[in-house]
């Protein structure tokens, strides 16, 4: 048997009036206060309103390597802004082919970025380009940008924990 148009109108209705009394119930647990500004900010570090950008490198002290944990690095580090900068720094590959290159890849999705699966990502950095200042990356644009090593077909981004995801948000101004 059909529900008439009405009763599903009145079983909607009933549904969405329950999921804002959800809603409303959960404003009840909230911590803080309703008003965020500058100095209750609840994010690590609140956009500085006079700069205009800031520069990271990835990982801090522990640069681009295999085995650090870089999905939280950039929960710990962000939120990140538009216009800020990823300093990506790794050793170049040795002369006598020894050690460990490493490089920077963009993957075009978030499946892929799971996955990664490298085979419609697109290089950014090549093995050389970690050296000395490192590899600069604006993040130009209010969209996720999905980072990860592509070296070992992989290997370093799926078991070595080389990839993280940032989304930079627009500047706040107070
Ligand atoms: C920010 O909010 C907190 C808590 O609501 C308040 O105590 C503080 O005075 C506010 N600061 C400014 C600069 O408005
Ligand atoms: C914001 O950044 C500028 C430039 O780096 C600095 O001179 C200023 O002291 C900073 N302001 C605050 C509130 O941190
Ligand atoms: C980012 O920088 C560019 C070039 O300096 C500027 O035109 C743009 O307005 C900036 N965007 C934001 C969101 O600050
Ligand atoms: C390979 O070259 C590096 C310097 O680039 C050197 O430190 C290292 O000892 C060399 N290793 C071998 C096995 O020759
Ligand atoms: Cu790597």
């Amino acid at each position: 048997m059909a529900f008439a148009n009405g009763q599903v109108f009145l079983l909607l209705a009933v549904l969405f009036s329950s999921m804002f009394a959800i809603g409303l119930a959960n404003y009840d647990f909230n911590w803080g206060p309703t008003t965020w500004n500058k100095t209750n900010c609840p994010y690590s570090h609140p956009p500085n309103a006079t700069q205009t950008s800031n520069r990271f490198i990835v990982g801090g002290s522990e640069n681009w390597h295999y085995g650090f944990n870089y999905m939280d690095w950039a929960r710990n580090n962000g939120p990140f802004f538009v216009n800020d900068t990823l300093v990506f720094k790794y050793d170049p590959p040795n002369v006598n082919g020894t050690g460990f290159p490493h490089s920077v890849y963009l993957f075009s999705n978030y499946r892929s970025f799971i996955k990664c699966d490298l085979r419609r990502a697109k290089r950014i950095a090549d093995p050389s380009q970690g050296a000395g200042e490192g590899f600069e990356f604006v993040l130009k644009k209010m969209q996720t940008y999905y980072f990860g090593c592509g070296e070992h077909k992989g290997i370093h981004c799926k078991t070595g924990n080389m990839k993280f995801a940032v989304m930079p948000l627009k500047h706040w101004r107070f």
